[in-house]
C-alpha cells in the first residue's frame, strides 16, 4: 500500500493525547489498510512470540510514527503481577464489544474478562472466562467511527474495560494490532483479512440440527428422525453424543448400541438427514487399546515437566492428551480420521478440549505441563502458553483428517474450545448452558459478541443444556435459536425429551414455524455464509449495525440482525415486555413487519412466541418455499419469492448467492450469483433480476415479488 494513503486516518494527535512521559509504545509498523502492530520496544518486535490469531505473517509494510496514529497503545509493566499491560484511552461515547463468548449484556463497558478456556458447566452471568479466547475489543466511537483492538497472545490475558480498554498478560511482551473503520463493518472486514474467515460450509451444516447427550442406542437415533419427517419439522442433521463409543474410547463404537455405524448413517442418507459424531481429545491410557498404543508409538502425548507422559481423568477414566501443537502429532491424529470417516461420516464434534481434566481443581492440565510445538508456532513450551490454542490446533488436526479422507467435501466441525482465528477451522457454539431466562436471555448476546470476535458460525444450545425448563421457555428459544448461523437443539442426559414435540402440540406448532422460517429464509442465510466466507462480516450482527451512528442502539440486547436486512425482535424475558429499540427510519421509511407465509405486515394471528421480522428500507431479500431439508425438492430453487421494502426514493436492491452446496466447483466459479433492483412507477413496481456473476447456468426459475406495503401491481422481469 503506498504511504500517501495513510492521510486519510493517520490524525496528528500530538500532545494532547497525553501519553507523553508515559512507557509509551516504542514502535509500530503498517501491517495492512488502515492495520498498524505495536510492540513495546525494538526488542519486544524482535523477539515477538508466533501468532496463532493472523492468519499468515503479516510483513511490515513500514514503520509510522505514534504522533500520526489516532490509536496508540501505552505499555507498562505491572509491578505486582509482573503481567505486560497495554492500555488504551476511549473518548466519552465510545461503546466496546467483542471479547469473545461473554456471559452478560452486549454492550461491554464496565465489564472485565479474561482469556483461559475453561470447562465452563453451570455458567453463569458475569463469569470472566468461558470455553473460548478471543482477546480483541471492537471499539465504537460516538460518530460512529470504530477501531478494532487485539492483544496478540495465547497466554492468559486479562481484558479490562472499566476505563478504556486495558489488557493485561502473562507471559511477557506481546503485540498490539489496531484495526480503523469508517464503521464497525470496516472493522470487521479488517479482522477478517487479520484472522482468516470461515470456509464455506456444506449447505446441510446451515440447517437446523438436532442433539442430546445422547442418543443412543442407535434405534433411539432412528425414532428421533422418522419423528422429524412423520411430524414435518424441517431438519438437516442428528447428532451422536459420547454414548457412542465403546466406553468413551475415541474413535470407536460400542458394538451393542451402535453394531452398525456406516449402515446407520447409509440409512440417515435415505431420510435425508446428516450426521455428526463426536471425538474428545482426552484418549484412555490402556494398553491394546489401538488409538492409545498408536499414539504411544508416535510419541504424541502432552508431557508434565519431568518429561513424563501427563495423565488426566477425563470420560474413560485414565487418559493422555495429543500434543496437537506438534506437527507430526497433528499428521498421526489426522490420519486416524480415515478410517472413521469411512463410516460414511459427514461431520466431527470435538468437545472438552479446553482440555477439560476431572480430578483437579483447575479443570485442566497443569500449566507446567510441556508441548513440542513446531518451531514456527513458537517451540517447546509451557501449557500456560499454550493452553488457550489447545482446542484451535486440536480442531485444526481434525479438519486436515476430515479433508485428507474426503477431499472433494466441504468438512463440517464443531469446536467447543476456540480462539480468535480459530473460525477458520470449524464453529462454536456457547457451551453447557442452562434452561433457565437468564441463560435464554444471554444468548443472543453472547452469540453476537462471539460473532464480533471474528467467529460468525455460531449459536447456542437450543432449549438449554442443564436442566429441563418448560414449554414456553422451548418455544420462545426454538423461536429465535432456529435463526441463528449455527442452529442446533441440544439437552444434557437425564433431562427430560427436549424434541419440538415433547413439549405437547402448541410448542410443536411453534417450533414448526419457526424451522420453516429459517428454511425459507435459507437462500439469504445462505448468501450470508458467502459474504462472511469472503469478507469476514458477521452472519448474526447487532442491532446497532443498522446505524452505527444511534447511541440508542449501542444497548441493544433482544434483537439482531440477520446480516444487513432482517431485524429480529425477540421477546427474552418470561412477560415478553420489554420493548427493543427500533433503528431509526432511513429516509422517512420504517424498517417493516413482514411475516411468512402470506408476508403481511401486522401479526394479528401470528404466533406471539416467535420473534417478529423486520426488513430494511431498500432491502429485498430472497426466500424459498419450505423444503424439509437440503437436497429435498431440488428443484426447489427454481421457485423464489423476492420480499421487496422500498426507500423513499422507491428503489431497493438484493443480491442471492447459490452453490451446489457441496464441493470446492464454487471456488472454480461453479456457482451463481443474481442482483434483483426494485423501482416504484407511477403504476406499478418493476423487479428486475439478472445473473452477474458465476458460471451455473441461470435456471428455469418462477419468481415472485411481494412488496411490503404497497398495493401496486408488481411486474418480475429477468434478463
Ligand atoms: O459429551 C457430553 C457433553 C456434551 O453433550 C456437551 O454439549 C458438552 O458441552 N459434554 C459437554 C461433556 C459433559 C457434560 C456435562
Amino acid at each position: 500500500m503506498k504511504k500517501s494513503s495513510f492521510s486519510v486516518f493517520f490524525v496528528i494527535m500530538g500532545l494532547s493525547f497525553g501519553f507523553v512521559g508515559q512507557a509509551i509504545a516504542q514502535v509500530a509498523q503498517v501491517i495492512g489498510e488502515r492495520i498498524v502492530r505495536f510492540d513495546r520496544s525494538h526488542e519486544a518486535r524482535h523477539e515477538r512470540k508466533p501468532s496463532f490469531a493472523l492468519q499468515h505473517r503479516f510483513e511490515s509494510l513500514g514503520d509510522v510514527g505514534l504522533d500520526k496514529l489516532l490509536t496508540v497503545p501505552v505499555y507498562s509493566i505491572d509491578p505486582e503481577t509482573g503481567r505486560t499491560v497495554a492500555s488504551i484511552a476511549i473518548d466519552s461515547g465510545t461503546s466496546l464489544y467483542g471479547t469473545g463468548q461473554a456471559a452478560g449484556p452486549l454492550l461491554r463497558n464496565g465489564f472485565v474478562t479474561e482469556t483461559w478456556n475453561f470447562d465452563a458447566f453451570g455458567y453463569g452471568l458475569g463469569d470472566p472466562n468461558l470455553y473460548t479466547s478471543h482477546p480483541w475489543v471492537l471499539a465504537v466511537r460516538e460518530d460512529g467511527s470504530a477501531f478494532g483492538v487485539l492483544a496478540d497472545t495465547t497466554y492468559r490475558c486479562e481484558i479490562d474495560l472499566r476505563d478504556g480498554i486495558t489488557f493485561r498478560a502473562e507471559g511477557g511482551d506481546f503485540a498490539v494490532i489496531v484495526i480503523e473503520g469508517n464503521s464497525p463493518q470496516e472493522v470487521m472486514m479488517g479482522l477478517g483479512t487479520l484472522t482468516g474467515t470461515i470456509a464455506m460450509p456444506p449447505k446441510w451444516a446451515v440447517g437446523y440440527h438436532q442433539c442430546r447427550y445422547s442418543y443412543n442406542p442407535e434405534s433411539r437415533v432412528r425414532e428421533v428422525v422418522t419423528e422429524f419427517r412423520n411430524r414435518k419439522l424441517p431438519a438437516d442433521v442428528i447428532w451422536m453424543d459420547i454414548d457412542y463409543m465403546d466406553e468413551y474410547r475415541v474413535f470407536t463404537f460400542d458394538e451393542e448400541q451402535f453394531p452398525d455405524p456406516k449402515g446407520l448413517n447409509d440409512w440417515l442418507d435415505t431420510m435425508g438427514f446428516s450426521n455428526v459424531w463426536m471425538i474428545d481429545p482426552g484418549v484412555k491410557d490402556e494398553d491394546g487399546y489401538f488409538v492409545s498404543d498408536s499414539g504411544d508409538a508416535h510419541d504424541a502425548w502432552v508431557k508434565d515437566k519431568d518429561g513424563n507422559v501427563y495423565n488426566g481423568n477425563v470420560w474413560p477414566g485414565v487418559c493422555v492428551f495429543p500434543d496437537y501443537l506438534n506437527k507430526d502429532v497433528r499428521k498421526w491424529w489426522a490420519g486416524l480420521y480415515e478410517e472413521f470417516m469411512a463410516y460414511n461420516i459427514d461431520g466431527v464434534w470435538n468437545d472438552m478440549n479446553e482440555p477439560a481434566v476431572f480430578n483437579v481443581e483447575s479443570k485442566t492440565m497443569p500449566e507446567s505441563n510441556i508441548h513440542r510445538a513446531d518451531p514456527e508456532l513458537g517451540g517447546t513450551d509451557t501449557h500456560a502458553r499454550y493452553h488457550n490454542v489447545y482446542g484451535m490446533q486440536m480442531i485444526r488436526a481434525s479438519r486436515e483428517g476430515v479433508m485428507a479422507t474426503n477431499p472433494d467435501k466441504r468438512p463440517f466441525l464443531l469446536s467447543r474450545a476456540n480462539f480468535i482465528g480459530g473460525q477458520r477451522y470449524g464453529a462454536t457454539w456457547t457451551g453447557d448452558n442452562s434452561a433457565n431466562w437468564a441463560h435464554l436471555d444471554m444468548s443472543i448476546p453472547m452469540s453476537i459478541n462471539l460473532s464480533l470476535s471474528g467467529q460468525p458460525f455460531v449459536g447456542p444450545d437450543i432449549g438449554g443444556f442443564a436442566y429441563n425448563g418448560d414449554g414456553e421457555l422451548f418455544q420462545r428459544w426454538m423461536g429465535f435459536g432456529t435463526l441463528f448461523p449455527f442452529s442446533r437443539g441440544h439437552t444434557a442426559k437425564g433431562n427430560i425429551d427436549k424434541e419440538p414435540w415433547s413439549f405437547g402440540q402448541e410448542v410443536e406448532d411453534t417450533s414448526r414455524r419457526a424451522l420453516e422460517r429459517r428454511y425459507r429464509l435459507m437462500p439469504y442465510i445462505y448468501t450470508l455464509f458467502r459474504e462472511s466466507s469472503k469478507t469476514g462480516m458477521p452472519i448474526a450482527r447487532p442491532t446497532f449495525f443498522a446505524d452505527p451512528a444511534d447511541p440508542a442502539l449501542r444497548s441493544e440486547d433482544d434483537s439482531f440482525l440477520l446480516g444487513a436486512d432482517l431485524l429480529i425482535v425477540t421477546k427474552a424475558t418470561p412477560e415478553g415486555d420489554r420493548v427493543s429499540v427500533m433503528p431509526r427510519a432511513v429516509d422517512g421509511v420504517e424498517w417493516a413487519e413482514f411475516d411468512f407465509p402470506d408476508f403481511d405486515s401486522g401479526r394479528d394471528s401470528k404466533d406471539e412466541h416467535l420473534p417478529r421480522l423486520f426488513i430494511r428500507p431498500g432491502a429485498i431479500m430472497p426466500s424459498a418455499p419450505v423444503t424439509q431439508y437440503f437436497g429435498d425438492r431440488p428443484d426447489s430453487r427454481d421457485e423464489l419469492t423476492l420480499i421487496v421494502h422500498l426507500d423513499g426514493r422507491g428503489i431497493a436492491q438484493g443480491i442471492m448467492y447459490e452453490d451446489e452446496g457441496e464441493g470446492f466447483g464454487y471456488l472454480m466459479g461453479e456457482h451463481l450469483t443474481t442482483a434483483f433492483y426494485a423501482e416504484e412507477t407511477q403504476s406499478e413496481v418493476v423487479v428486475f433480476v439478472r445473473a452477474i456473476g458465476g458460471s451455473m447456468s441461470y435456471p428455469e426459475r418462477v419468481i415472485d415479488a411481494r412488496v411490503i406495503g404497497s398495493d401496486k401491481p408488481v411486474r418480475v422481469i429477468v434478463r
